[in-house]
Order: structure tokens, then sequence, then C-alpha cells
């Protein structure tokens, strides 16, 4: 694996709207030209990915007559049959149009909220037939920026009605598909609603069927909340509830960056990948980043290699931490295999428990050496090891 050349076997993919975006955002105009579907997956594959996504709009332009719907599906099923990409996950745009400037799902107007749903449900039969295994349903427009406009327990009744209603029709069609939330904490919207990993967690478990409903957490969305991803990270297997996740970069409390995987919390990054590789997680490692204004076509592409050269260094690096011998007596200095102990004994009750003594003179100072722990992974990240 040193070249750090990405095969498909790494499973990893894109969305359209990535290497598609053109630049616009609050104060700038579009800095490039619209790009191609059919070309975005010659590109991809090119680079070693083995997968796209997208939003409905994303490869359909919105009002789009049939036949042209048909065009352009014929034309993106042949870029695939001719580069072998698939389509893991499909999600809609409840974003862009004027009629969402409220969201989608829990608008106040009820007629926004029966079109949302629409659009959703149309888009999902696409995803189906494409292969899709996964549908991701970002809320950004889903949210408020004053408390006297939005009743957010009613709120919540209204996204409960339409994760139910998509589920039962997923259920009534026989797709094999799962529901992927994806929280952000603000942005668009002043405060978005589920705007954590944790908050979209809670929530899943209000469903009438929560067992195909996860999340998709996004590294710098975490990271724009102050939160910590890994931790995040971890949270989401530990329930089973790791269905997707959207790779990139973010530096600190901020605006969201989507720079490129790999920029931003480097750290963080290494402990994501080492997590997630060892977590058993097989699905897609996709990458939603934006490249910045300032690359014309050449710098979007040479971003999307970025991305995949960072996470295969990052496996690399944590792979051999892992694997060495100082981190394991490291480790075991730590007591970090100890937290795997169950607190009590098989067999043992609190009465056994109260009837112990705990030393507390001897046992106050003892250290737990995270700090060596810790170097020994910065010696690996940075390459002295
Ligand atoms: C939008 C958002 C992303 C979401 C996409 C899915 S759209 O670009 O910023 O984080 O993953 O709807
Ligand atoms: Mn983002
Ligand atoms: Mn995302």
């Amino acid at each position: 694996m040193t070249d750090h050349q990405p095969t498909p076997e790494d499973r990893f993919s894109f969305g359209l709207w990535t290497v598609g975006w053109r630049g616009v955002n609050t104060f700038g105009e579009a800095i490039r030209p619209p790009l191609d579907a059919v070309d975005a997956v010659h590109r991809l594959a090119d680079l070693g990915a083995y997968g796209v996504t997208f939003h409905d709009d994303d490869l359909i332009p919105p009002g789009s007559p049939p036949a042209d719907r048909d065009g352009i599906l014929k034309r993106f099923r042949a870029a695939l049959d001719a580069t072998g990409m698939v389509v893991p996950m499909v999600t809609t745009n409840l974003f862009s149009h004027p009629v969402f400037r409220d969201g989608g799902f829990t608008s106040n107007r009820r007629d926004v909220r029966r079109y949302a749903l629409r659009k959703v449900i149309r888009n999902i039969d696409l995803a189906a037939e494409l292969g899709a295994r996964t549908y991701v349903c970002w809320g950004g427009q889903d949210g408020a920026e004053t408390e006297a406009g939005k009743d957010d327990r009613a709120a919540l009744d209204r996204l409960r009605e339409a994760f139910d209603i998509l589920c039962g029709y997923v259920r009534d069609q026989g797709y094999d598909l799962r529901f992927a939330i994806e929280p952000k904490p603000n942005e668009p919207r002043g405060d978005v609603l589920l705007p954590t990993v944790g908050h979209a967690l809670a929530f899943i478990t209000e469903l009438a069927h929560p067992d195909m409903v996860g999340v998709n957490p996004e590294v710098g969305h975490e990271q724009m909340a102050g939160l910590n991803f890994t931790h995040a990270l971890a949270q989401a297997l530990w329930h089973g509830k790791l269905f997707h996740i959207d790779l990139n970069g973010q530096r600190g409390v901020k605006y969201d960056q989507d720079l490129r995987f790999g920029a931003g919390d480097l750290k963080e990054a290494f402990f994501l990948v080492d997590l997630l590789e060892r977590s058993g997680y097989d699905g897609p490692r996709h990458f939603d980043f934006k490249p910045p204004r300032t690359e014309d076509m050449d710098g979007v592409w040479a971003s999307v290699a970025g991305c995949m050269r960072n996470y295969l260094i990052l496996k690399e690096k944590a792979a051999a931490f892992r694997a060495d011998p100082e981190v394991a007596a490291a480790l075991e200095a730590s007591h970090v295999g100890e937290l795997d102990r169950p607190t009590l004994g098989p067999g043992e009750s609190v009465t056994d428990l109260l009837s112990e003594e705990l030393d507390l003179d001897a046992a106050g100072p003892r250290g737990y050496h995270f700090e060596r722990l810790d170097q020994l992974a910065l010696d690996h990240l940075l390459g002295v090891r």
C-alpha cells in the first residue's frame, strides 16, 4: 500500500455536488464551469474511486421533461457501466429551492411538507433502481432563526411522521434501502434541528421502524459544534447506527469549511481512521467536501486525489501504530484494555462490591500515562517512527 494509490476495494465515493460545486457562496459568484455528471463519473473512476452519489437535482435538473430525464439517466447508466462505478447512496435536495426556505419535512407550511415527501419518494424509486443501499437525509433548512417562529416539538412530530411514511414506503415496495440522518448544528439555518449525532440517535428511538434509520455523521459538522468527531463516531458504532459517513476537514468552531479530508484537524482524522478501520464498518468511505474557490478544475481533481491519498496514508499510519510493540506496552501501562472488563465479575453481587474497600491513599496518586501513549501516536502520525 506504500504508493497510496486508491482502488475500488477501498470503497471511496464522492458526491456529484462536491466535484461539481461551482463555488457560489454568500459573498462570491460561481468560479468554475458546470461539470457534466458523466465526466465526473469517468474522472472519479480514473482516480480510483468506486462510487458516486447525488441529490436528485444534481443529476436531473429540476423541472426536466420526462424525455430529458430518460436521456440523462441513460447516459449516466452508460458511464457507470463503462467504468464499473456504483451508486451506494442517494439523497434529495430539500434546501435549494425558495420553497424550502423554512425547511422540507418540518416547514410550517403543510403543502411544502407534502411536496418534500413527494420529492423524496420519487427519488427513492430511482435510488432503488440504481442499487443504492443508503438514503441520506440532511435537513439543512429544517431549523429556525427565532424560537417564536418554530414549535420545535411539533417540528419533531412532523420529522418523525416523515420518517415513518418513508420507511413504510420502502417496506411496501420491498426495497433494500436504509435511511441515514445527517446532523449539522447550523448553516444554512441559524439553528438546525437534530444538530449533532447524539440528537439524531435519540430521535431515531422514537420512530416506527428504528432499525431502518441510522446516521451519516460528517466530520466537520460535529467539529463546528466544538465536539469530538471520533467520539461521535464511536457512539454511532456502539448503537449499531453507522449507516454511512461523510469525510472532510474542518478547523474549529466556525462556518462549514468542507475542506478535503486530512486538511483541518489532522490528529482527529488519524484517530477516526484508526477507529473506522478497526470497527468492522464495511460501507463506503464517502467524501463530502468543497474544493476551495481558489481552484480551477485541475485543482478540483487534485483535491479529490488528496482526500483518498490522505485516507490511505492515515490508514497505514494507524495500522503501524497498532502494530508497534512499544504502543502495545504503552496501552497496557495506560490500562486501556482493562476498560473492556466488566466492573462486576461473573456471579458477583452488589453485596460483594460493598464488602470491598479501595485504598485511596495508594490509588489516588496513580498516573495513567496517556501523554506517552499520545506522543507515540503523534510520532507515528508525524512519520518519525
Ligand atoms: C450539502 C450539505 C452536506 C450534505 C449533502 C447531502 S448536501 O452539501 O452541506 O453536508 O451531506 O444532502
Ligand atoms: Mn459540511
Ligand atoms: Mn455532508
